[in-house]
């Protein structure tokens, strides 16, 4: 299995020109394997990472501090009846990915946010608690090298080998996107970035929540529709209308914002699915509870909650980011995982819940 490559730290400044210049857009056509799967989204890792469980440290602090729910604050949610489907592909766009097999799996019903966590909730759970996500306790985040400003990136001197596009900066996190010289204040519907896997499931405590499994979050992008590319069906845009935030022209060079945004959208700005969700594919990755493995079983299962234990966390959905020719991950049945302490801002999550809250 191909195990992520660790932060290697480089000189940034001659790289990132290089990358815009010619060899970083040039490598990423044809769409070929290797260039598809190149997008970088899960070589995000923090260059010294804890050994504490996150798990366990997450569900200690949200036990201990987080009860009480602040509901007005949390999204809608809507029920999505149990059921079995097909999970998983027999076509698989990335196959080191683990898309495949297609596999039978039920899961029970349950209540989904409508909308991906919005800055706004996160702000009022962080109003409530007073939580500390793990960017600011670490004092940086990743950032699209694309979305920064000159003077931010100029201070820069490290990246992300594998992807030069991702840089980390210092004092990005939820409140400044895309580091100090940035705010919220005219994106408080847009969905919160740079939250770490603890981080969503303290959020989803505190709201009484909780994140959805792999399986569930798949059932849920289909919408009830069987062996389809997208939550809509199988054309990325039908009668020529674009129904996710994804990215249009050339990565990582040009996006030409043809659907009407170059970063993320506010939530609910493209259409739902037939269960009433909006953005589950694009706008920004969105965590699940599994641990990542490529290894599934075609037994049916019943409410899989992946494996025991891991390294990485599975995302799902893709980002404002992923192109076909080299992040072909806006699919219900694509996948990709970070370590449980990456923060970055394409990343995201929603919640769910047995009971409606
Ligand atoms: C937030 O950012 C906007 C535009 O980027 C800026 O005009 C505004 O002054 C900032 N607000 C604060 C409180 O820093
Ligand atoms: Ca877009
Ligand atoms: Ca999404």
């Amino acid at each position: 299995m191909v195990r992520c490559f660790s932060l290697i730290l480089v000189a940034v400044f001659i790289k990132v020109q290089l990358c815009l210049q010619s060899s970083c857009a040039g490598k990423q056509e044809p769409a070929s394997q290797e260039g598809a799967a190149g997008c970088g989204c899960d070589k995000l890792r923090r260059a010294a990472a804890g050994s504490e469980d996150p798990e366990e440290r997450a569900s200690s602090e949200a036990a201990v501090k987080y009860t009480a729910a602040g509901n007005e604050a949390t999204s809608e949610m809507v029920f999505i009846p149990g059921g079995e489907f097909l999970m998983g592909t027999d076509n698989p766009g990335i196959p080191q990915d683990g898309e495949g097999p297609q596999r039978p799996v039920h899961v029970d019903s349950f209540y989904m946010d409508v909308l991906e966590v919005t800055n706004q909730q996160f702000q009022s759970f962080i109003e409530a608690t007073g939580y500390v996500t793990e960017a600011e306790k670490f004092g940086n985040s990743f950032v699209f090298e694309g979305i920064l400003s000159e003077a931010v990136k100029s201070q820069i001197t490290q990246a992300v080998a594998a992807a030069p596009w991702w840089l980390p900066v210092k004092g990005a996190n939820w409140k400044h996107p895309e580091g100090q010289d940035s705010n919220i204040t005219d994106r408080l519907d847009h969905p919160v970035v740079h939250v770490s896997w603890a981080d969503a499931v303290a959020f989803c405590s505190w709201a009484n929540k909780r994140l959805p499994t792999e399986a569930e979050w798949e059932y849920a992008c289909r919408g009830g529709l069987r062996d389809r590319l997208y939550p809509w069906g199988n054309k990325l845009n039908p009668k020529g209308q674009h129904y996710a935030n994804l990215w249009q022209g050339d990565f990582p060079v040009h996006n030409s914002g043809e659907d009407g945004y170059v970063k993320t959208s506010p939530v609910k700005s493209f259409p739902a699915n037939a269960f009433g969700l909006h953005d589950t594919v694009g706008n920004v990755w969105e965590w699940t509870s599994d641990w990542w493995t490529v290894h599934h079983t075609t037994d049916k299962q019943h409410n899989p909650t992946g494996p025991p234990s891991g390294q990485d966390k599975v995302k799902k959905g893709g980002s404002y980011m992923c192109h076909k020719s080299y992040c072909y991950r806006y699919r219900c049945a694509a996948r990709s995982q970070n370590t449980p302490d990456s923060s970055a801002s394409n990343l995201g999550f929603r919640c769910v819940s047995q009971k409606k809250q």
